[in-house]
């Protein structure tokens, strides 16, 4: 027996340092101790202690009486060491929880000192810190990336005169008007009570019983039902401030504004069937591909956008400003592009940074301030409640993630975890000891000096009554197949719906945004048309149509940051294969090999190749476009495999572009795919067809495939019931 102790403790201890010289040093940096080791090891290895910095012998065996125990007490190593795991999870987000962070910084491109004061926007090229997480909003910390969901936006931007938090999400409206409205809102999303499922899903019971008895929600719903609610990767979506905010110059001028963040390499968003795929291949696809664009040097970035306008403007609108679900098109009001925002960093410890960042929407600095809108208001209260719950009391500033970059000076004091106290025996202001902070109107925060008068009520204001126009605007302003992909998200959705009468009422409010669309949904669910709902004020049909809605509308025209998946096998043409990977190089964008064995393929000229993926779990729903490269032997060796065959016809029903060498005509022929061959198919024969593809990609997907041909389960072609007006 004790010949074993001393063999488990000998395999510990002898296995080399991986990387050593950066684990030590980073290790010892991260723990708060300046880099300083306790003890150095004759191996390398900084010694390992207990908390409290007392040095451990043995980190295999607790301390028992005798080899076989009992185990004792006083192991304080032990009972530590299990007492902190116990305690390593704290309460995950209550929405919002699965989410995702980087570091980078948010760069003034055109000054905004003309409208308002805050230092961020002052000088051109100014690179500020920043910190981004992104998220889903239904799921739980471990649910799936491509659920259909809003995604969060959250930018904390540590400004010379503190944080500031732009809390928005991927769509620029939101489910509700009230935040009185937000815990019923919530409830009816998240899983069922009684059940605890479905998980990161809106396509339940509860979440369309509560939208069917809310028609504020439904411009949000259109949005929620399009593609933006499945976003090809986190770097492809844009994000919005959503409500109305203030900006005030320096002498308190107020101008409304409206925050975009416009992503540089464009618009992107997978279809349904391919989001539901990718959680099973892949449920990191968001995080993983963020993770992967960072540490290779493809900085995500973003333009930072404004809308701007003043009262008078605003009481053109026969909407209110103050409504969330409203937005304005930018048709009207030009996004005026002020700068920009790059993720140039991972983070070093996902909790520390990305599960412990607390936004609050009420960070802003001096020359931000808020509008009246009653979401906006009922944030305002919120964010700052729900990180003592999380983070446990109100030091969570004191959590360098959270920290302020610049000098600060209060007389906050003492809590749970306090890491700084006010020094010397002052701790109050005014005082007559001549120290301490104090109070400066010249730079300090001021709110707009608006005047308010009214009586005391709960009322709803007559200009938030319009609930379908701008959702009809947005159903109007897509693309034929954008609109089908709405239709069929809803029937969707409601297929899933127990109850008819929920399913009806739905139906119900769908046509006062268009008779058609509600028809096609109502067909889709075998449902006979309801009666419209009443509406509180009847939709404005003539609203012009707003393209920026629309993400087909505005293809990014490149293919940079996209990915190619080359199913290759031993064999597969060496010159085709280097020069598909030369133009994609060349455009910016990437490739991963999916072979039948993960060690890889023998290119014909003998050059060997890694895999990235075997192709069972590698299937084409990872990649933007795919390649078949194979010889002869390789596609009759694959033509009866399953999930090639799946790797091919997904990526045709997925309107991807499909390039092939000659050889890959068996795979195409056991695909099934021989007798459809469209125009999102390029023949790889010599180099200058890999330029061909690339440029083909660009269009991202060969979306005529999905409109013109006939689709596995469907009896005929289907075709866009309407041209938008
Ligand atoms: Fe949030 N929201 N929210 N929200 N929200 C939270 O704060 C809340 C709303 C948004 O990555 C919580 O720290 C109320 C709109 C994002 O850490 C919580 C209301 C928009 C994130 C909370 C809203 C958002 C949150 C949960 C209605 C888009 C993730 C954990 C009045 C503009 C931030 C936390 C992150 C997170 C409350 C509505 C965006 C509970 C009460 C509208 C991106 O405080």
């Amino acid at each position: 027996m004790k010949k074993m102790q001393t063999s488990t403790r000998a395999t510990a201890k002898t296995a080399k340092p991986v990387e050593k010289p950066v684990i030590a040093k980073s290790y010892a940096e991260a723990q708060g101790n300046g880099g300083e080791t306790h003890q150095t090891a004759a191996d390398g290895y900084p010694t390992l202690t207990t908390q409290q910095g007392i040095p451990v012998a043995d980190d295999q065996n607790s301390l028992k009486i005798g080899a076989r125990g009992p185990t004792l007490l006083e192991d304080f190593h032990f009972r530590e060491k299990i007492f902190h795991f116990d305690h390593e999870r704290i309460p995950e987000r209550v929405v919002h929880a699965r989410g995702y962070g980087a570091h980078g910084y948010f760069e003034v491109t055109d000054p905004l000192s003309d409208v308002t004061r805050a230092d961020v926007f002052q000088r051109k090229g100014e690179r500020t810190p920043a910190f981004v997480r992104f998220s889903t909003v239904a799921g739980s910390k471990g649910s799936a990336d491509l659920a259909r969901d809003v995604r969060g936006f959250a930018v904390k931007i540590y400004t010379k005169e503190g944080n500031w938090d732009l809390v928005g999400n991927n769509i620029p409206v939101f489910f509700i008007q009230d935040a009185i409205k937000f815990p019923d809102f919530v409830h009816s999303v998240k899983p069922e009570p009684d059940r605890d499922f479905p998980q990161a899903a809106s396509a339940h019971d509860n979440f369309w019983d509560f939208i069917s008895l809310t028609p504020e929600s439904m411009h949000m719903i259109m949005w929620v039902m399009s593609d933006r609610a499945i976003p090809r990767s986190l770097r492809f979506m844009e994000g919005f401030g959503v409500h109305t905010f203030r900006f005030l110059d320096k002498k308190d001028k107020s101008t409304f504004v409206k925050f975009h963040w416009k992503p540089k390499l464009g618009m992107q968003s997978v279809v349904w069937n391919e989001a539901v795929k990718i959680n099973g291949a892949d449920p990191d696809f968001h995080r993983r591909d963020l993770w992967d664009a960072i540490t290779t040097g493809n900085f995500p970035e973003w333009e930072l956008g404004v809308q701007l306008f003043d009262q008078k403007f605003a009481d053109k609108f026969a909407f209110d400003v103050l409504d969330p679900t409203k937005l304005i098109p930018e048709e009207i009001l030009p996004v005026r592009i002020v700068g920009r925002l790059v993720l140039d960093r991972v983070v070093d410890n996902f909790f520390a940074e990305t599960e412990q960042v607390a936004f609050c929407t009420q960070n802003v600095p001096p020359g931000i301030d808020f509008s009246n809108d009653p979401l906006l208001q009922g944030r305002n209260f919120s964010y700052l409640d729900t990180q003592i719950k999380r983070l446990g009391g109100p030091n969570f500033t004191h959590i360098p993630i959270n920290a302020p970059k610049c000098p600060f000076a209060h007389l906050q004091q003492d809590g749970h975890m306090a890491m700084r106290n006010p020094v010397g025996r002052v701790n109050y202001e005014p005082n007559s000891w001549g120290v301490g902070p104090r109070e400066n109107p010249a730079v300090g925060t001021r709110s707009f000096a608006e005047p308010v008068e009214g009586t005391k009520q709960r009322l709803r204001a007559d200009s938030f009554a319009d609930h379908y126009s701008q959702a009809r605007q947005f159903f109007m302003s897509q693309t034929p197949g954008e609109q089908k992909h709405i239709a069929d998200a809803i029937v969707f959705e409601l297929s899933k719906v127990e109850r008819a009468d929920i399913r009806a009422r739905v139906v119900s409010h769908l046509l006062n945004i268009d008779q058609d669309f509600a028809g096609t949904v109502a067909d889709g669910l075998g449902l006979d048309l309801p009666k419209p709902a009443v509406a509180a004020r009847p939709t404005d049909r003539k609203q012009p149509v707003s393209d920026a809605l629309s993400i087909q509308k505005n293809p990014p025209g490149t293919f940079e940051g996209r990915k190619v998946g080359i199913l290759a096998t031993d064999g597969a043409n060496a010159g085709l294969f280097a020069s598909l990977t030369a133009a994609l190089i060349k455009e910016g964008a990437s490739f991963e090999v999916v072979a039948p064995k993960i060690a890889g393929v023998t290119l014909s000229d003998g050059k060997q190749v890694a895999a990235k993926q075997k192709i069972d779990g590698g299937p084409s729903v990872l990649y933007d476009a795919v390649a078949v490269l194979v010889s002869d032997e390789g596609a009759t060796l694959l033509k009866m495999h399953g999930p090639t065959k799946d790797f091919l016809s997904d990526a045709f029903a997925h309107c991807k572009f499909i390039a092939y060498s000659t050889e890959a005509a068996p795979l195409l022929e056991a695909a099934g795919l021989s007798d459809k061959m469209d125009g999102g198919f390029v023949a790889l024969a010599a180099k200058p067809d890999a330029d061909a593809f690339v440029t083909a990609c660009r269009a991202l997907r060969f979306w005529d495939r999905e409109l013109n041909t006939k689709m596995k389960g469907e009896d005929k072609p289907v075709k866009a019931k309407r041209k938008p007006a």
